[in-house]
């Protein structure tokens, strides 16, 4: 039993495209759990990463980059993001310092908050002169009462762990709403899923990446401790399929290879890799192969 004085919450990431969302709740937590990419719209699903102590548990949803949606699955992605928004303890909003500062942005998230908002200047690592960091700070103040406004770079970890902090102050009174030992609710097909998906967003480009979605088919623990997983690369068209695979399946190896290296450091353990890629048209548009991929 935890004592009364136990402190927990829900508090949403939410910002635009590649702004650094994922890659600060990796930071936080320590692991990579999301995929992180320099390609907008890497994430696609709201995914939660629990960080608990002692006195406390938070809980971070990672949320995708919001956007103007065209395609269905685009407008999915919009979706679970607006949904972070509600029923939290805490907003984290995200923007890149670096960019050209989008008032009516921040306008329209701040609106729909109701809870307390922090706002993350992120990437201060790339903002020269510093004295830059003054400015843009005393812009966002005079847009709306953020609890706090808080520069660090969740690239290099600087002022990450001053984010925690000031959380984890603002956090009601509460129970801890999942076992300590965990880093995220989602199954570990799942994450696993995610990170060999991330892999393709690094490793492919225009509109491939896009056109791409994984799911973890087998996921087994064999005798001698390795786990043996099997997965299915979607694409939309052959052409796609072509390039997934590579030249003697060069580009499908190399996924692998990176894939199987994030796999093992997170499970802790060695690991077997397959990966196989199949076409299914327009899957981004079909509401039926979105909801069975977790998206809808
Ligand atoms: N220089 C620098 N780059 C950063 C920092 N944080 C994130 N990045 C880079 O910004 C790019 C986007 O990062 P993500 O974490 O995928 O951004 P996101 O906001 O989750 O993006 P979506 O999922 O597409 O909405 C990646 O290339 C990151 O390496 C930072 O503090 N400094
Ligand atoms: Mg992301």
């Amino acid at each position: 039993m935890k004592n009364n004085s136990f402190k927990s919450g829900f508090v949403s990431i939410v910002g635009r495209p590649n702004v650094g969302k994922s890659t600060l709740l990796n930071r936080i937590l320590g692991e990579k759990i999301v995929a992180v990419s320099d390609k907008p719209q890497t994430t696609r699903t709201a995914i939660r990463g629990i960080l608990s102590d002692d006195s406390s548990q938070i809980v971070f949803v990672d949320t995708p980059g919001i956007h103007t949606a065209k395609s269905r699955i685009n407008q999915a992605m919009v979706d679970a993001a607006y949904n972070a928004i509600s029923g939290i303890d805490l907003l984290v909003l995200v923007i890149d310092a670096t960019a050209k500062p989008d008032d009516d942005f921040v306008r329209k998230i701040t609106t729909k908050a109701a809870c307390p908002v922090f706002l993350v200047l992120n990437k201060i690592d790339l903002v020269e002169p510093k004295e830059r960091l003054l400015e843009i700070i005393a812009a966002f103040a005079g847009l709306y009462e953020f609890s706090e406004i808080i520069p660090l770079s969740a690239q290099s970890g600087s002022n990450v762990e001053h984010l925690v902090d000031l959380v984890r102050q603002r956090l009601p009174l509460g129970i801890q709403y999942f076992p300590e030992d965990i880093l995220t609710d989602q199954p570990e097909k799942v994450i696993c899923a995610e990170l060999i998906r991330e892999k393709v967003f690094r490793l492919t480009n225009e509109e491939v990446p896009y056109g791409t979605a994984v799911v973890v088919e087998a996921f087994k623990e064999r005798d001698n401790g390795v786990i043996a997983i099997s997965a299915m690369i979607l694409v939309e068209r052959e052409g796609q399929k072509g390039i997934i695979i590579g030249k003697k399946g060069a580009m499908l190896k190399k996924i692998g290879e990176q894939a199987r290296k994030d796999i093992e450091r997170l499970l802790g353990t060695r690991i077997f890799l397959e990966l196989y890629v199949k076409v299914q048209e327009r899957w981004t548009e079909r509401t039926a192969v979105l909801r069975e991929l977790g998206y809808e």
